[in-house]
């Protein structure tokens, strides 16, 4: 609740600030739009992938047909009896699977069931994929949304499409901000387990069973790939080794998607693609995020291929193997399985509902357990710029425009009754006109913008650099935080506004930007004045700046989570990545 007395001394503008609700009410939150079946862009035409179903259908058919007649041919025979699916130099690995494996094994299938469903809750806020950094409609691979309308201004936040409860976490319509504390707090614990399960597997003999040690696995997978289709299944040696294509597929989900996911997650955050420079441009946010995607696609096929070949070649010894750790004819394997299935059914039926229900503490819950970490980043001074020739065709607009007489007032009067209000913690508190803003040092910049929702878009901005500005009102010492109000509201009213570090206010290209690609900045884009704090997401860039307020702590503005959308959306407050 507000204290009367804290706030008299806050900028006029913190009185239009909200309240914000600590769960998700239908009621208030962005209205359900439904998106399309995923398509994929070969050349000008699109293909619904909805094909794939009767395509692997026929396809699985036809293999199995194929490799049923090649293992007529004598050739094929032989090379099956040189090949059998083991490689002969394989060694054997005699320590059985031991209980960290086996917890480890269930942690990992457990973490990634969060990681998959809030990974494609995060992919739902922005419904398409692209190649190119400016993330032009009609450039995308990959989309499940219809085409952009034309003929209307379609925002970001027009583009989300809503996903059912049993899918994304939390489901609904634009729930990024849940979907990202899930996905990154999970993958810090996937990580960890992750790490640890490098660790063990290197110290004892287990990683011989994932790590190929001769170039015979080849051969021997494909052996292994001709007689499971066949039908005819190979001799199993899963206790102690495992053949050629569980190799490979093991070592690719484990050695290589799982780094490549983390290194393409992170480099789709501001921070890291600024600081990486050449490596950050190549592998761009979108190049990345496409990666991320396909990625994901490997874990999903191997997980779906993976718990098939655990069904139909043996459930007994497999779980015997891997949940109870032991080589008989028990049943001990299943009857832990069981419960841990039940165990991950239950999660899944209820993530959705509670974080629905507790989104505040979910929200806190992931700043406890990955926002410092993420907010290390934010030391970074971003200094990576772009050339002339980078700037984005299109440049999608995002946000709840400006919708009140005094500002319909001061776009006709081409903003000369504008004024900038800089107070608070200052020694200097000032008033600036659109003239003064002008008239000071200007710097100009071309960098990509990263939006929370996925896209990003490179511009030139012109401005005054925020540390210019702060040289003139001189920050008090006791200055924490730098609060930006708007001349307008959020999407579900009161004032749009956010905070920052003013930290990060000092670094080189934080900028009030008065100009975009050259020009007057567009009211579309933040006219008079937006702020450009290349280090965060697009978010915390306020746009149409009314003021800004210096103070010690932002708890007692609005719903005290440092913004307008850290508030009514659950976002983070230092968002780095
Ligand atoms: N006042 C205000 N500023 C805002 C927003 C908003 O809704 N209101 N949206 C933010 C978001 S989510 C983004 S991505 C950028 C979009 O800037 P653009 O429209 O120039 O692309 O503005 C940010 N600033
Ligand atoms: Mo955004």
């Amino acid at each position: 609740m507000k204290d009367h007395e804290s706030t008299r001394t806050h900028d006029v503008l913190a009185h239009s600030l909200s309240e914000a609700d600590d769960r998700i009410r239908l009621a208030h939150w962005t209205p359900p739009r439904n998106g399309i079946f995923p398509h994929i862009r070969f050349g000008q035409r699109w293909f619904n992938t909805l094909w794939l179903l009767p395509i692997s259908v026929a396809a699985l058919l036809a293999i199995v047909a194929t490799a049923q007649s090649l293992r007529e041919l004598a050739g094929v025979q032989e090379f099956i009896r040189q090949y059998p699916g083991i490689a002969q130099a394989a060694p054997s690995v005699e320590s059985g699977f031991p209980w960290w494996l086996r917890l480890q094994h269930f942690l990992n299938m457990f973490f990634m069931l969060f990681i998959i469903r809030a990974g494609i809750q995060i992919l739902a806020d922005h419904p398409r994929l692209y190649w190119k950094r400016d993330s032009t409609p009609g450039t995308e691979w990959f989309r499940f949304q219809h085409e952009v309308p034309a003929n209307r201004i379609w925002t970001a936040k027009d583009d989300a499409v809503t996903l059912p409860q049993w899918l994304g976490i939390p489901g609904l319509r634009h729930t990024i901000g849940l979907a990202r504390w899930w996905h990154f707090s999970v993958n810090f614990l996937w990580t960890l387990n992750g790490i640890v399960f490098y660790l063990l597997i290197f110290v004892t003999d287990q990683w011989q069973r994932i790590v190929p040690l001769t170039w015979e696995v080849f051969p021997n997978a494909l052996s292994t790939g001709i007689q499971y289709a066949s039908l005819n299944f190979p001799v199993d040696q899963g206790w102690t080794r495992y053949n050629g294509l569980q190799q490979l597929t093991y070592f690719v989900t484990i050695f290589i998607a799982a780094p490549v996911s983390i290194a393409t997650g992170i480099l789709q955050g501001p921070a890291f693609s600024n600081k990486l420079g050449w490596l950050g441009r190549v592998l761009n946010r979108q190049v990345a995020r496409s990666i991320h995607f396909i990625s994901f696609l490997w874990f999903v096929f191997f997980i779906v291929a993976h718990g098939v070949m655990v069904l139909v070649t043996g459930l007994r010894d497999n779980t015997n193997h891997m949940f109870a750790g032991v080589h008989d004819d028990s049943w001990s394997g299943f009857w832990l399985f069981l419960p841990a299935m039940t165990l991950l059914v239950v999660a899944w039926l209820w993530a959705s509902p509670f974080t629905i229900k507790h989104a505040r503490l979910v929200q806190k819950t992931g700043r406890f357990l990955i926002g410092w970490l993420k907010g290390l980043a934010e030391g970074w001074d971003p200094k990576s710029q772009l050339t002339e020739k980078d700037i984005s065709p299109h440049f999608w607009p995002n946000g709840t425009m400006p919708a009140s007489a005094e500002y319909d007032q001061l776009v006709a009067g081409e903003f000369a009754d504008y004024r900038l209000r800089v107070s608070g913690l200052v020694a200097h508190p000032q008033s600036f006109s659109l003239n003064d803003l002008k008239s000071m040092r200007k710097q100009e910049q071309i960098t990509t913008h990263f939006c929370i929702q996925g896209w990003s878009g490179v511009a030139k901005w012109g401005g005054v650099p925020m540390r210019d500005l702060m040289a003139l009102v001189k920050p008090t010492a006791d200055a924490r935080y730098a609060v930006f109000y708007s001349l307008a509201d959020g999407s579900d009213g009161g004032r749009y506004y956010d905070v920052h570090k003013v930290s990060n206010m000092h670094h080189e290209l934080t900028i009030l930007a008065y100009e975009m690609n050259g020009a007057a900045l567009l009211v579309l884009h933040g006219a008079p004045l937006r702020l450009r704090c290349e280090n965060e997401l697009g978010f915390k860039m306020v746009k149409w700046v009314s003021a800004i307020e210096f103070v010690h702590d932002f708890k007692d503005l609005g719903a005290g989570q440092g913004g307008y959308n850290e508030d009514h959306e659950f976002f983070g407050y230092r968002m780095p990545i």
